[in-house]
């Protein structure tokens, strides 16, 4: 059955090539020169608007990864004796295919799995939901971005009907008045951001951020509020009720643009300063200024990180902030309004094509029978033939050799055993798979667990499209050669089709072809490609969806006139403050929060290999305040062990005034003995299905003293 199909991607033609970083939503332009792995040089772009020639330190080193010794050159299939053995390409698909045939017979479409990525490609994402749709039809396809974007999304399509991140280009930050970042800190997670802060603080502007740390980004904030975590939704209601109360609002703006006011007004009434103080530990001073400062006449912006949005509440969370920004009349205009900071590469696409287990192309969702006929005569299929929903991203997992559960799974482009919320659980559910394979190009914790791994080609050795964190389709272009022995995702797809049948339905002569198919499949969606094409993106330095056709401008700027309900309006939502999924107590009376170093990227695969990065940040830091420090008798550089519900990690500590007391935080960049996430909660969001990263309660349950004979053992 097997034959091998002519790769996409043609060769290089250039030894410069304008391109973007491989890392996150800021997806900085960069110029590459040389065309092989040890000579590539990597410079800021500057002509490129977003970043103007700024990298960060990630960014600067990216390319070590491409000629890595670390990295998989040949696929590898697991032996007889339990190890992972070098095969050769139609080995290891077979292996793949057979498996998944063997399991879908015996157990039923449903017992196979897919798991995607916020970091492929639009071209990738689109393909790989069309795999599993038409070939596996399965209706277990999720995401990385659940754990990332997905409270932000549900609550952008619940009071917009549209979920673009920033629904104004970045630039539009310097031109605020009034700053608001809550629970984000981009001068460590989108350095080059700094340049539009710095510009807007030029002009006259203010900053002011909510996070229980004091961060970079908080300390060069005018204003601080350094609230308890899990209280962001008691803020913004807090927040409201003083807008209201001072009459702040702007009252033409909510009776002409937006619905539902009056029930949230009743509401807000409940989050008077007094009690909101107590809930947040925010002053009301501090509550009265941020308000004042935001309604002052100028344009004012708020714009959420995950620090509010990865929680059991997340969705309402942001619905809050959204709420207050209605009420002050911000949205629509220059400057102005709500956004949130996307995080992956292609955070943004990746969550429009069809990976997510209730979406197709386009931001259709796979429940709408109008949507799943478009897309079904797209991919000439019976649109009955389409799956329905299926299990969210820790669901999925969840559900790994349970009964009635996924039996078989393929991973591309995430490190789940390490990026999941109580991940030891996750580890042996994904043990107890009858099949598990990873596409990646370096084997990282969860292709350790792997029956096959397939070696894929990097960045800078492929083409295709990735729309960044303000909605603005952009090019990633090849550079170089890839390695012989690895494969682009988009051939692996292709392939493992082939040999389920469905040979005819992805027959595509280039990476530009699936494109142009993604564009036909989401044309007249809410997030509609059709009007752009790889040209256009040349020619425009990326376009913005939704742009109907080739001869519409793309869209920068949403919300000028309308939203995206029906009837052009926005919506206000009625939210109130819930506990956590998991409170301090006196039995565990800390809270844990995660999140994230400068150095390291996500789940670390990547980072972790880079020498100047590993070398900058070689293990995570448990940061915690002094006075916590001398109350369990601790001092800096000494060593805890760490113990929620759910599990224990030993953490070097690192004393700092950066942190609430009551507070404990680590990065998750780390897998192993030093995995935070051997800690976090997975209460899920009711609508989002986000897990709670940002709240779990732990105590300290043993310190020991470093002992300065012994060398640092990295992870
Ligand atoms: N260097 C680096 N950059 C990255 C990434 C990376 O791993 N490393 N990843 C990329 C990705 S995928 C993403 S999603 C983004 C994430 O970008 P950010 O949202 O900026 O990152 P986080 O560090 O996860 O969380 C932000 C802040 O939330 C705070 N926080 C914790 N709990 C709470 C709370 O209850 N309320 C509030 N208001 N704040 C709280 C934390 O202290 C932290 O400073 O970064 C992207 N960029
Ligand atoms: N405790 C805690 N946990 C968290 C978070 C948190 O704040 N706290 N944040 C969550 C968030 S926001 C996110 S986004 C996740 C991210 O966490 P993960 O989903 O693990 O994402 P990464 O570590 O970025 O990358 C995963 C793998 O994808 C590979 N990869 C990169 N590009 C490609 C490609 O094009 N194709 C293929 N096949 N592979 C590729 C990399 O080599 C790497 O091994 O973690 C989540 N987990
Ligand atoms: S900010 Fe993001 S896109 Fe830019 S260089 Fe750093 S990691 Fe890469
Ligand atoms: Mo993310």
């Amino acid at each position: 059955m097997s034959f091998a199909l002519p790769q996409l991607d043609a060769p290089p033609t250039t030894t410069s090539t304008r391109t973007h970083c491989p890392y996150c939503a800021f997806q900085c332009g960069t110029v590459l020169t040389g065309d092989n792995a040890l000579s590539l040089k990597i410079e800021g772009d500057a002509e490129f608007p977003v970043n103007a020639g700024r990298l960060c330190v990630k960014g600067w080193s990216a390319a070590e990864l491409l000629g890595h010794p670390d990295r998989l050159l040949k696929p590898l299939v697991r032996g007889a004796f339990g190890e992972l053995l070098p095969a050769s390409w139609p080995v290891a698909l077979d292996r793949i295919a057979d498996a998944f045939r063997r399991i879908q017979a015996e157990h039923g479409l449903d017992a196979v799995g897919l798991f995607g990525s916020g970091a492929l490609t639009n071209e990738k994402a689109y393909l790989l939901g069309k795999f599993a749709r038409v070939t596996l039809r399965t209706p277990h396809m999720d995401y990385n971005g659940r754990y990332c974007m997905s409270s932000a999304a549900g609550a952008g399509n619940k009071a917009f009907g549209i979920d673009r991140g920033l629904p104004f280009p970045v630039s539009d930050i310097a031109l605020s008045r009034t700053l608001f970042v809550v629970g984000s800190n981009p001068f460590d997670t989108l350095p080059p951001i700094a340049q539009w802060f710095e510009k807007q603080r030029t002009n006259g502007g203010r900053l002011i951020v909510a996070d229980p740390r004091r961060t970079p980004t908080a300390r060069s904030a005018d204003l601080h509020l350094q609230l308890t975590p899990g209280s962001d939704l008691a803020l913004a209601n807090g927040l409201l009720f003083i807008a209201i109360e001072e009459k702040l609002v702007d009252a033409e703006f909510i009776s002409s643009r937006t619905n539902g006011f009056d029930a949230v007004r009743r509401t807000v009434l409940q989050y008077y300063p007094a009690r909101v103080e107590q809930m947040t530990g925010v002053s009301e001073s501090a509550l009265r200024q941020t308000v004042r400062w935001l309604a002052e006449s100028g344009p004012s912006m708020i714009l959420t990180g995950r620090g509010p949005e990865q929680q059991s509440k997340g969705v309402d969370s942001v619905l809050g902030f959204i709420n207050l920004t209605l009420a002050l009349g911000l949205p629509g205009k220059p400057g102005a309004g709500f956004g949130t900071l996307t995080g992956q590469g292609n955070g943004q696409g990746g969550r429009e094509h069809g990976q997510k287990a209730d979406q197709l192309p386009g931001y259709r969702l796979i429940e709408v029978d109008a949507h799943r006929e478009h897309v079904a005569r797209v991919w000439g299929v019976d649109p009955a033939s389409l799956p329905r929903k299926g299990r969210s991203a820790y669901e999925l997992l969840d559900s790994c050799g349970q009964p009635n559960g996924i039996r078989g799974l393929l991973v591309m482009g995430s490190n789940v055993a390490v990026a999941s919320p109580h991940s030891g659980s996750v580890i042996e559910r994904l043990k107890s798979l009858d099949f598990l394979a990873v596409c990646d190009s370096f084997a990282n914790e969860t292709a350790e667990l792997a029956d096959v791994v397939l070696p894929v080609k990097q960045w800078a050795e492929e083409d295709g499209t990735m729309t960044n964190l303000e909605g603005r389709v952009i090019r990633r272009r090849k550079a170089m050669a890839s390695p012989p022995g690895v494969k682009s995702d988009l051939d692996i797809i292709r392939e493992l089709a082939n040999r389920l049948g469905h040979a005819e339905k992805f027959t595509f002569a280039s990476t530009e072809a699936v494109f142009d198919e993604l564009r036909l499949a989401t044309a007249g969606g809410t997030a509609d490609y059709a009007g752009i094409s790889y040209d256009r993106i040349d020619r425009e330095d990326g376009v913005f969806w939704p742009c109907p056709s080739e001869d519409h401008p793309g869209t920068p700027r949403l919300f000028g006139e309308r939203f995206h309900h029906a009837d052009g309006k926005a919506k206000f939502h009625v939210i109130e403050h819930r506990p956590a999924g998991e409170e301090p107590d006196a039995e565990f009376p800390l809270y844990f929060t995660t999140g994230r170093y400068q150095e390291h990227y996500n789940s670390g695969a990547q980072t972790r290999r880079v020498a100047k990065l590993s070398g900058a940040k070689p293990i995570p830091r448990l940061q915690l305040h002094p006075e916590l420090a001398t109350l369990l008798g601790i001092e800096n550089d000494w060593f805890v062990t760490v113990e929620s519900r759910r599990g224990r990690v030993e953490f070097k500590v690192e004393v700092s005034i950066g942190i609430r007391p009551d507070t404990l935080f680590a990065p998750f960049h780390w897998g192993g003995r030093h995995a935070a996430n051997l800690l976090t909660n997975p209460a899920l969001d009711p609508t989002s299905r986000m897990p709670e990263f940002k709240l779990a309660a732990v105590r300290v349950v043993a310190v020991r003293e470093p002992d300065f004979s012994a060398p640092e053992v990295s992870a």
